[in-house]
């Protein structure tokens, strides 16, 4: 996450199970918030802070819950497939938005082939 208000990449695939870490690289902080109207059907709510949902995300982050300053790290780890997006509280409305698409393992896309 930089100080150009973007998550670098924006857009990253990976495979179920896979774990994706978030750093704050810049000197602004920011903040990794799941879009909770998007979540894939059965998928938890993911955000830093650990907030259960977004409201209670978007609460926290106005005390400096969930906040990740230079340095700090976010860390999730996705066990459902499908599409993910999510955003900096502080710097949505500049577009600071992120997708992640987690896709299904050979394994288990072959199950109902
Ligand atoms: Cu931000």
């Amino acid at each position: 996450m930089t100080d150009d208000n973007r998550f670098e990449p924006d857009a990253v695939t990976i495979p179920v199970g896979e774990t994706v870490v978030w750093r704050t690289v810049g000197y602004a902080p920011h903040t990794v918030t799941a879009y909770e109207d998007e979540l894939p059907p059965g998928a938890a709510y993911f955000s830093s802070g650990g907030f259960t949902n977004e409201a209670a995300a978007r609460d926290g982050a106005s005390g400096g819950g969930g906040v990740l300053d230079r340095g700090e790290e976010y860390t999730y780890t996705f066990d459902k497939p499908g599409t993910y997006t999510y955003y900096c509280i502080p710097h949505e409305q500049a577009g600071m938005t992120g997708t992640i698409t987690v896709e299904p393992t050979a394994e288990f896309g072959q199950r109902g082939a």
